[in-house]
């Protein structure tokens, strides 16, 4: 097996000229599939026809892409309200494939797709898959879900489509997953970053220096993930780690991805329409605002989404992306509006947390912060791993790296928060998303 990593090659497929359209050439098609969406949602879902009657709207009076700004959001209340079905545009006898999202509490939310859907899910994972580099001959590990998590087949499909070797294996069984991993070859792996991580350890611990496998590009998704872990993945196997986003409500995996540069998410936008809005006063902001992203899909049959409100922080970032694409881009999504911890008052996401705990040395990627409650008062702490070394050392080096710990989260969140420094493979690993935080408040 060899040790040198290939260089990547971006692949080209005729369907990636989509990436590079004419903006023009791009808005117009966009306005006209704006139209015929509404229109069939207008005719088919009686959800979407109320709100519009409540607002007195018809779809004949989107006029301009700006119009869509006159539509009525939708949020995932309503999709769990009109369970299971309820948003269908298309009789079930066309719906050939059903997903569903669990979702913390109470039903899921489920999802359709029509023939024309899967295609179009397929086309847009293909493209995803091809803008930083995947091809024919790749021998791709999928180590998302399969099953009604839109994860596994979302790639699935795409992958397949590039032509690529498709290795199924689905989450899970992680040492099964690297002998796999080694002995067919993998060139490709796709997984969430937080059981990639776990992964990475269960190779370390079995002896298997990853940069020593052909693998040379993952993608991975599906939870929030830092550039502080991306090194992190970088470093500890010598691949090339890119961002793919994306949801249920709007396709599966495959609403954007991250090209060769890098440097923010391309949105498939001949397929999605992307706003950022203001999640207080719902007002659209500019590009370059900071606010929650709102996406229209452009194509879907089955189950058409108008201006969903995906709660996932981002912006869109002006200007053209180095790599030629027009498509324009949004910055990683880094955090959900509805993530957002009140401690004592003060507004935390998780993942400033992470990217504190990950600039300090000796500090392992595994962590969790659990809540109480004492006497009224909100308690936060973060337990977090550290490697081997720091924790056989002696007394002094933890206490000095959990007041070193302390001192930065408190700096950056402006509250004191309790850090336990735990031994390595302590913290429960995940085999899909992570749940980070372990809210054990009672009010
Ligand atoms: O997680 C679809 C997916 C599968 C995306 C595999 C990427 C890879 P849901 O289970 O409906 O669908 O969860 C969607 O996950 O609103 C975000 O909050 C989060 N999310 C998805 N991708 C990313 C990402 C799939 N790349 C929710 N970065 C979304 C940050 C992400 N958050």
């Amino acid at each position: 097996m060899s040790s040198a990593k290939q260089k990547i090659q971006p692949g080209f497929r005729a369907e990636s000229a989509l990436d590079y359209m004419a903006p023009h050439a791009l808005r117009e098609l966009q306005l006209k599939r704006l139209r015929d969406v509404v229109q069939r949602a207008w005719e088919n879902v009686k959800h979407f026809h109320d709100r519009m009657d409540g607002i007195g709207m018809k779809p004949e009076q989107l006029r301009t892409l700006d119009d869509v700004a006159r539509l009525p959001f939708t949020v995932k209340t309503d999709l769990r309200d009109t369970y299971p079905f309820g948003l269908f545009a298309s009789p079930m006898k066309e719906v050939v494939r059903l997903h569903a999202s669990s979702g913390t509490t109470g039903k899921p939310i489920v999802v359709a797709y029509t023939k024309t859907d899967l295609e179009a899910w397929t086309s847009v994972m293909a493209r995803a898959l091809a803008a930083p580099g995947v091809h024919e001959g790749d021998i791709v590990q999928n180590a998302f879900g399969y099953g009604l998590f839109t994860g596994g087949l979302g790639y699935h499909y795409g992958a397949e489509r590039l032509g690529a070797t498709v290795i199924p294996v689905s989450g899970g069984n992680t040492e099964r997953q690297i002998m796999i991993m080694k002995d067919f070859g993998a060139t490709v792996v796709f997984s969430t970053p937080t059981y990639f991580l776990h992964v990475i350890e269960r190779a370390q611990q079995l002896g298997i220096d990853m940069h020593e496998l052909p693998l040379r590009i993952g993608f991975f998704g599906a939870e929030p993930w830092t550039e502080a872990m991306r090194r992190h993945i970088e470093e500890a196997t010598g691949i090339k780690a890119f961002d793919l986003y994306g949801l249920s409500e709007i396709i599966g995996p495959g609403v954007s991805v991250e090209c060769e540069c890098q440097d923010g998410l391309h949105i498939f936008e001949d397929h999605f329409y992307a706003e950022i809005i203001d999640p207080d006063t719902h007002e659209v902001l500019p590009e370059g605002a900071e606010g929650e992203l709102v996406l229209t899909t452009l194509t879907k049959q089955a189950m058409p989404m108008i201006r969903y409100r995906t709660r996932d922080i981002t912006c869109i970032m002006p200007g053209q992306c180095a790599c030629g694409r027009t498509i324009r881009r949004h910055r990683r999504v880094g955090r959900r509006s509805d993530d957002m911890l009140i401690i004592r008052g003060v507004n935390v996401f998780p993942s400033q947390i992470e990217a504190v705990l990950l600039e300090c040395e000796g500090t392992l990627p595994h962590y969790q912060i659990v809540l109480t409650r004492e006497r009224g008062l909100d308690q936060i702490e973060i337990q977090v791993e550290v490697t081997a070394k720091v924790f056989s050392d002696k007394v002094g080096a933890l206490e000095g790296l959990q007041k070193k710990l302390a001192d930065a989260v408190e700096h950056v969140l402006g509250v004191r928060v309790l850090v336990t420094l735990v031994e390595p493979s302590t913290i429960q690993r995940s085999e899909g998303k992570a749940k980070r935080v372990i809210d054990r408040r009672t009010s």
